[in-house]
């Protein structure tokens, strides 16, 4: 079993680790004005990730620039998407304040190149959903993409705009990166996350450094393992991610919902609610949260299957959320039928592919068990000691649903 992530076994955690440990479920966006391209350009279509596009599609900044002047999320509602979040069982969401394209998509005195500045939608998001966000009991946070920002000729990434050799990134840093952070943890409220993405151009020294004066503004936030050099608070996965065993400390995998994290108008590849539901409790099963993300449009809407898939792994989880909110990775290893996790005195098991014979095998479960019942109903089930392992007979009657949750109650943990 993995120690820390990366840490050693004598390091301290962050002290409000412990809601984001919790919290199992957060809500991923990726809101740009490459939404408003939709994975199109010049009446080519492009696929794979559509906030890339200006890379992609080697779209130069000054005619990039000129898709601000089309951006206008005159759909876009804050309470509409909180909503989403808790009718969806989410427990944190991450809106990215700027991607790799250099844009941010709130009101920054540290660039221009902003959705107040740039656009004629002329107002700032980010302020009324922070707010529509915490209101609902959710904690808000920030994407940042701290070192690629292909606007600016010393940022990293865009080498067709601008020469390498003559790029500072420290002078980037100092101008655009620093006070764009700032500014996101001085002018949005109490924020959960600041999710930094990309690292590179700092030093281990210089990146603590960053993140003790980022720190000194807001010392609860908590901020993501991409800021670089092995430091954060917490580990992020690579994109899609789920690590085979369970992992200890505090970590994420990241998922998109169909196959684009910005928004692509011709990717359908959404996955359903029970296959979020899967992958919820198999990254659940392993000690992690999932961050799923959705990609809205450049007017600001939902995709519709996002919208439906999430409310439906609400109801789910508005049954089945003891199983999965707060738990730690079950300690029996995957089995044929799911996957299991746990608190204490409890064993949740979850039960992915019902069994054939109606006969679901616990192995090596030694402890004294008290009292076995699916979640949904509490409908007490009978069930056999077999040596070592746990017969439990599973009533004909359970139905094909994305995940059947059954709970042993046991003592002597
Ligand atoms: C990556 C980025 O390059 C992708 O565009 C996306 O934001 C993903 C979550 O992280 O590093």
């Amino acid at each position: 079993m993995d120690e820390m992530w990366d840490k050693n076994s004598t390091a301290k955690e962050h002290p409000n680790i412990q809601w984001f440990k919790d919290a199992k479920f957060g809500l991923f966006i990726h809101w740009g004005l490459y939404s408003q391209l939709a994975g199109k350009w010049n009446n080519k279509r492009y696929y794979g990730s559509g906030e890339w596009i200006m890379f992609q599609a080697g779209i130069p900044v000054k005619e990039y620039e000129q898709v601000a002047k089309e951006f206008n999320p005159v759909n876009f509602n804050a309470d509409e998407w909180a909503q989403l979040a808790k009718d969806a069982g989410i427990k944190y969401m991450v809106i990215t304040a700027k991607h790799h394209e250099g844009f941010a998509m709130y009101d920054s005195k540290a660039s221009d190149f902003n959705i107040v500045e740039a656009t004629p939608y002329k107002k700032d998001p980010m302020k009324a959903l922070a707010d529509a966000t915490r209101k609902r009991g959710i904690k808000f946070g920030f994407y940042y993409s701290q070192f690629v920002d292909w606007h600016e000729p010393n940022g990293a990434g865009n080498e067709r705009d601008f020469d390498e050799s003559k790029k500072n990134y420290q002078l980037y840093y100092d101008q655009k990166a620093i006070p764009q952070l700032k500014e996101l943890l001085t002018g949005y409220g109490p924020l959960g996350i600041v999710w930094f993405d990309l690292p590179g151009g700092l030093t281990k020294a210089e990146t603590q450094k960053l993140i003790d004066s980022l720190h000194a503004l807001q010392p609860q936030s908590l901020f993501s393992s991409r800021v670089g050099q092995g430091l954060g608070d917490y580990k992020d996965f690579g994109d899609s991610e789920v690590p085979p065993v369970p992992i200890k400390g505090a970590w994420e995998s990241i998922y998109t919902h169909n196959d684009s994290w910005g928004y692509i108008e011709h990717d359908m590849n959404f996955k359903t609610s029970t296959e979020i539901i899967q992958l919820l409790a198999n990254v659940a099963s392993k000690g992690g949260n999932l961050m799923l993300n959705v990609g809205p449009d450049g007017k600001g809407n939902i995709p519709f299957y996002s919208i439906k898939y999430l409310k439906e792994t609400g109801k789910w989880l508005a049954v089945n959320g003891e199983s999965i909110y707060g738990t730690t990775y079950g300690f029996i290893p995957a089995q044929p039928w799911g996957v299991t996790t746990a608190k204490p005195g409890k064993l949740f098991l979850h039960v992915l592919n019902k069994p054939q014979n109606g006969k679901l095998l616990v192995p090596d479960f030694t402890n004294q068990v008290s009292n076995v019942y699916a979640l949904d109903g509490k409908r007490k089930l009978n069930f056999k000691r077999n040596d070592k392992d746990i017969v439990i007979d599973i009533p004909s009657s359970t139905g094909a649903t994305a995940n059947n949750v059954l709970v042993i109650e046991y003592s002597g943990a």
